[in-house]
């Protein structure tokens, strides 16, 4: 599988908890993702809106908007052999106690409070990633770093 980069976010339900915040940022680390950038955040409304824009009329998008402007976030571009999937096998379904039911040791199971309050984002794709990196980080760029990183993926030094 090829080396690819996605946007994992911690959300503000576990920023608040300083050992839920050390103990994702843990799992990165053991999960061999590579940290590309990293930074804390807090959105306004206005950010949360358009983030989420796709969810606009679902019936939990006000509760979603306010929720992920209700405190500072940590935002990561994290790259490894499939990240993207990687990072999406490791948070588990979006609702939680599906995520509790199907997979639970996934960080939704253990960590998430609520559907909404779900403690981690990541990208569900390769478009949605380049989007989302661009929205948190809107001087990376992801084309340039796959091209200078990659051949030392590709030869084991990464
Ligand atoms: P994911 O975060 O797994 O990519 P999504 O893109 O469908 O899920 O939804 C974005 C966020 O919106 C999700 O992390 C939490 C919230 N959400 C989604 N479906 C929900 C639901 N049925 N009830 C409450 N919140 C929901
Ligand atoms: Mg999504």
């Amino acid at each position: 599988k090829a080396l690819q980069l996605t946007l994992a976010v911690i959300k503000p339900d576990a920023v608040a908890h300083p050992l839920m915040l050390e103990a994702l940022h843990q799992i990165i680390l053991d999960n061999q993702f590579v940290i590309v950038r990293r930074k804390d955040v807090v959105w306004r409304r206005q950010e949360s809106e358009k983030f989420y824009a796709e969810h606009s009329g679902r019936f939990f998008y006000q509760r979603l908007v306010e929720y992920m402007s209700s405190g500072p976030m940590r935002a990561y571009i994290l790259a490894r052999e499939d990240a993207i999937g990687h990072w999406r096998e490791l948070m588990g379904p979006t609702k939680v106690f599906r995520a509790r039911y199907t997979s639970p040791t996934s960080l939704r199971a253990q960590f998430g409070l609520t559907d909404t309050r779900n403690t981690t984002h990541g990208s569900d794709s390769v478009e949605s990633a380049r989007r989302e990196m661009t929205f948190f980080f809107p001087d990376f760029r992801p084309e340039e770093w796959m091209e200078r990183e990659e051949p030392s993926f590709r030869s084991g030094r990464m």
